[in-house]
C-alpha cells in the first residue's frame, strides 16, 4: 500500500465539507490503494463543530483515513499537502451579489497562499471550491511563488455537471452518454455553457436538439442561474452537488481523463481563445499524468465569442477590484 498522502480541506466545518469528507475517506477521489490524512482548516469559533465531523470521521471506519487533523492554523494544515481543497469562505446568501463577496473572501486566499506557499509540498494539487473561485485562484497562485501557476485551478465542474444533466433531460438519455459540454469563464452568471461541440451517444448535441434558440437561450440561462435557483428553493447554496463535482474535478486531475473526453476547469489562462492571460479563466481540457492541457483548435461563432468576451471582461474587473482590496 502507498504511502498517506496530506490532503487538506478548508472551511472543514461547512456544509460542501460535510459531503466531501465521505469521498475523500472512501477513496473514491485518490483512488482505493491510496491513504490518506487529512488536514482540516476552519476558523476557531468552528472549532467544536469540527471536533463532531472528527468524531463522525472516525465513526465511518474507513481504512484508507489515517491521521485527521483539525485545525484552525494554516501552518499545520497545509504542512506537505499534495492536494487542496480550498472551500472556506464566506457563502452567497439570497440576494447577495458576488461582488460583495469578493473583498472579504479574497483576503482568505491570500494568507492560504502564503501559507501554501511556505507548507506544502511544491507539487501540491489546489482546487479552489470557494466564491468568487476563479479569482480566489488567481489571487492565491499569486501569493504563492514558488508553487507552479497550474497546480492552481477553479471549480467549474458543477456547471459541467449541471449542463451535462440539463441535456440528458431534454434528450431523454443517461447522463453519461452527453460528453464535452464546455463551461467557458467565470463561475458566475456570466458563464458560458457551450453544447456545441458536445455529443449525446457519439453524435452532435446541437443536431440532436434541433433547436438553437433552446440551447442558446433557455439552457444557457438555465445553467448560468442554476446556483441562483438552488438558493432560492433551499436558502442555501448548493452542497452535495458542489462536494460531488470537487471530487470528479480533483479526481480526474489526478488520474487522467479518458481517451476524448475533455471537462471545464478554470486555469490561468495562456492566451487560448483570445482570452486574455493572467485571469483563471475556465476552458475545456484534456488531462494526463497529473498535467492539464487547453483542448485547442475548437471553432468558436460569433455568438460564441460576445459570451466568451464577456465573461472575460467580468474576470478582469473582478482582479481589479481584487488588487485593490489587497493593495489599497
Ligand atoms: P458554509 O458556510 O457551509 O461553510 C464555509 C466554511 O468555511 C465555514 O465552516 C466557515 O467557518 C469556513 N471558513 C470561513 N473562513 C475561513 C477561513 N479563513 N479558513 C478556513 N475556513 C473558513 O459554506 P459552503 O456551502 O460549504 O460553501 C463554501 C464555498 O463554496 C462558498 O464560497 C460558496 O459560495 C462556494 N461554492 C462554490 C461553488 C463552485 O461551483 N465553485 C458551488 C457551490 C458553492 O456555492
Amino acid at each position: 500500500m502507498a504511502e498517506p498522502i496530506n490532503v487538506v480541506v478548508t472551511g472543514a466545518a461547512g456544509q460542501i465539507a460535510y459531503s466531501l469528507l465521505y469521498q475523500l475517506a472512501a477513496g473514491s477521489v485518490f483512488g482505493p490503494d491510496q491513504p490518506i490524512n487529512l488536514r482540516l482548516l476552519d476558523i476557531p469559533v468552528m472549532m467544536e463543530v469540527l471536533q463532531g465531523v472528527v468524531m463522525e470521521l472516525e465513526d465511518l471506519a474507513l481504512p484508507l483515513l489515517k491521521e485527521v487533523l483539525p485545525t484552525a492554523d494554516p501552518a499545520a494544515a497545509f504542512k506537505d499537502a499534495a492536494a487542496a481543497f480550498l472551500v472556506g469562505a464566506m457563502p452567497r446568501k439570497q440576494g447577495m451579489e458576488r461582488k460583495d463577496l469578493l473583498s472579504a473572501n479574497v483576503k482568505i486566499f491570500k494568507v492560504q497562499g502564503e501559507a501554501l506557499d511556505k507548507y506544502a509540498r511544491k507539487d501540491v494539487k489546489v482546487l479552489v471550491v470557494g466564491n468568487p473561485a476563479n479569482t480566489n485562484a488567481l489571487i492565491c497562485s499569486h501569493y504563492a511563488p514558488s508553487i507552479p501557476k497550474e497546480n492552481f485551478t477553479a471549480m467549474t465542474r458543477l456547471d459541467q455537471n449541471r449542463a451535462q444533466a440539463a441535456l440528458a433531460a431534454r434528450l431523454g438519455v443517461q447522463v453519461d452518454k452527453i460528453l464535452n459540454v464546455i463551461i467557458w469563464g467565470n463561475h458566475s452568471s456570466t458563464q458560458f455553457p457551450d453544447a456545441s461541440h458536445a455529443t449525446v451517444n457519439g453524435k452532435p448535441v446541437p443536431a440532436a436538439v434541433n433547436d438553437d434558440t433552446w440551447l442558446n437561450e433557455v439552457f444557457l440561462e438555465t445553467i448560468q442561474k442554476r446556483g441562483a435557483a438552488v438558493i432560492a428553493a433551499r436558502k442555501m447554496s448548493s452542497a452535495m452537488s458542489a462536494a460531488k463535482a470537487a471530487g470528479d474535478h480533483m479526481r480526474d486531475w489526478w488520474m487522467g481523463t479518458k481517451p476524448g473526453h475533455w471537462v471545464s476547469m478554470g486555469v490561468l489562462s495562456d492566451g487560448s481563445y483570445g482570452v486574455p492571460k493572467d485571469i483563471v479563466f475556465s476552458f475545456p481540457v484534456t488531462i494526463k499524468d497529473g498535467k492539464f492541457n487547453i483542448v485547442q483548435n475548437l471553432p468558436v461563432s460569433d455568438f460564441a465569442r460576445s459570451k466568451l468576451n464577456a465573461t472575460a471582461k467580468e474576470l478582469e474587473e473582478e482582479r481589479t477590484e481584487a488588487h485593490s482590496v489587497l493593495m489599497p
